[in-house]
């Protein structure tokens, strides 16, 4: 892995490494990813309103987000298949240990796959029991216009996500407002069929 830069924005707690993980990096873990896709489909959750989400969903790890009319939670097993999910790749719990130094591992990697018009709205990640743990993104594929702004309220800022950035939320950040407004359609050609994949690691209790 190429060494990384931290940058420092608007929000304290916010870092960002563009390009963190090399293209080579990239590739090895889309394939991890597409090869437990196997044992641990895509599938589009439903708000606890019952509206479908446009992003598709799975997770890695002993412990995965899950949405649905009964409301948000961290469980053990899909919602579809009823098995556990798969082992988060070693990869990703390295970057974790490497880059945000928590003496404990993540519990949870979400998996978001958005194609085509997918978007998620403005919202603060609050399901987990320690919010002082922090929380490590991974993009991949297509770029997307991600927006972030203070908990309290206020102006939020646009900051564009491409493949192989990588960032993460500790302190204040952590309960930033965010959202990811758009992707730029073929600005990359690491997903196939177009599209971009997030991988988010959580403590989740
Ligand atoms: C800022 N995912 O899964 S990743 C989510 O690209 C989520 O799929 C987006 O928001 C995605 O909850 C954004 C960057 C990110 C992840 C977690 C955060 C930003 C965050 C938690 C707190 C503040
Ligand atoms: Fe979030």
């Amino acid at each position: 892995m190429s060494p990384v830069q931290e940058i420092q924005t608007g929000i304290e707690g916010f870092r960002l490494w563009p390009g963190a993980l090399s293209v080579r990096a990239q590739a090895a873990l889309l394939a991890q990813v597409l090869s437990a896709e196997a044992e641990a489909p895509f599938y589009r959750p439903v708000t606890p309103g019952g509206r479908p989400f446009s992003v598709r969903m799975t997770n890695f790890g002993a412990l995965g987000w899950v949405s649905d009319r009964e409301g948000y939670r961290y469980q053990a097993t899909h919602p579809v298949t009823g098995k556990a999910w798969p082992p988060i790749p070693q990869t990703l719990l390295d970057l974790w240990s490497h880059l945000t130094g928590w003496p404990e591992p993540p519990q949870a990697c979400l998996v978001n796959l958005y194609r085509d018009e997918a978007r998620m709205g403005l919202h603060q990640d609050k399901d987990e029991a320690d919010l002082t743990a922090p929380v490590l993104s991974v993009s991949l594929g297509d770029t997307a216009v991600f927006r972030i702004g203070e908990a309290e309220g206020g102006p939020t800022r646009s900051i564009r996500l491409a493949s192989g950035d990588v960032c993460a939320l500790t302190g204040p950040a952590r309960l930033a407002r965010h959202a990811i407004d758009r992707l730029i359609a073929g600005s990359s050609t690491l997903v196939p069929g177009g599209g971009r994949i997030n991988l988010t690691l959580r403590r989740a209790r």
